[in-house]
């Protein structure tokens, strides 16, 4: 076991006994909404996970030790910090780890920790991936190389086009992660369910999913997989008041200077500033949505 992992006692005895477990990546609370309405969708998304079947693992750093379940006092205490705690991608870990420091975890974090204490399956909103002219900045999320190494699957709802998603979906084809559309030929973007990019694969029930995680592993492929969930139709948004958001936030971002690590957090916020309650209200739904399905996949899993 590793030495900087808590693993809940509730989570850790799942995965002894062989029950369904689902991760959840903690920047859903600190760094998508305000407080109270982040810890009352982070406990509603623990819910769903319970009424599917799965325990809720919910992830995070907290003074310095890799939290695999949190309590709900836990979970207060980063919704109320909010933006306050540090974004902790995998170049963090150990420097947070050796500080005692807190750390709200992406989904490279979150696929490390789940993967520590035995979780395989992982329920999120939008990864990262490679950004709009990142042939001159680089600027290629972690995530995407978390996928090619670590074995979890990641139920998202696509990505946003804040980034390049043609380039994205080279880069995952290149390190050989397979991208799964659920019920879908067409890679959703987060608030649309159209991008016009095409998945690898279409993949209609829970069980064809927890097959195709089974087959990667019995394989013995080392990476994850990525599942691309569509926004429910009622919640999705229109895609030019998205796209018009997404241009205008990206061009802000570009005279303001800001690179690096802040990129992503300045890009998620000011859009869903441009977009107002509809982008936020989407954004609970979409996370709902993806609980479910991480939940019913979980189960169909464990009897495998
Ligand atoms: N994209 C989204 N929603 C998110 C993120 C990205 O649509 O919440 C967050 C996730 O935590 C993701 C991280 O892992 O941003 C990627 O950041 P970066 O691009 O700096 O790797
Ligand atoms: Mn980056």
């Amino acid at each position: 076991m590793n030495p900087y992992l808590d693993t809940h006692p509730e989570v850790a005895e799942a995965i002894r006994s062989g029950r369904s477990v689902v991760a959840l990546e903690r920047t859903i609370i600190s760094h998508g909404m305000p407080y109270p309405q982040n810890v009352e969708t982070a406990l509603r998304v623990e819910r769903v996970i319970r009424n599917n079947g799965a325990v809720p693992a919910t992830i995070a750093v907290i003074g310095g030790r890799l939290k695999a379940g949190l309590t709900p006092e836990e979970i207060e205490y980063f919704g109320k910090k909010g933006r306050a705690i540090a974004k902790a991608s995998r170049r963090d870990l150990a420097m947070l780890c050796a500080r005692g420091e807190d750390g709200a975890t992406t989904v490279t974090t979150t696929m490390i920790i789940a993967h520590m204490a035995g979780i395989r399956i992982f329920a999120t909103g939008g990864i990262g991936g490679v950004h709009r002219g990142a042939q001159t900045t680089m600027d290629i999320s972690a995530d995407l190389e978390e996928l090619a190494h670590t074995p979890v699957m990641v139920i998202c709802a696509g990505a946003k086009s804040i980034l390049d998603l043609g380039l994205t979906l080279e880069y995952l084809e290149t390190h050989g992660v397979p991208v799964l559309g659920y019920q879908t030929k067409e890679l959703p973007a987060f608030y649309t369910r159209h991008s016009g990019f095409g998945v690898d694969y279409q993949v209609n029930s829970p069980q064809e999913l927890a097959q195709a995680l089974k087959t990667q592993q019995d394989l013995g492929f080392p990476g994850g997989m990525l599942v691309t969930n569509p926004i429910p139709e009622e919640y999705s948004m229109p895609k030019d008041v998205i796209d018009a958001a997404i241009d205008q936030a990206i061009r802000e971002c570009e005279e303001q200077g800001i690179h690096g690590k802040d990129t992503t957090p300045f890009l998620l916020a000011r859009v869903a500033e441009l977009t107002g309650g509809d982008s936020l209200a989407s954004n609970i739904q979409l996370v709902l949505n993806n609980a479910k399905l991480a939940a019913q996949t979980a189960a169909a899993y464990c009897l495998l």
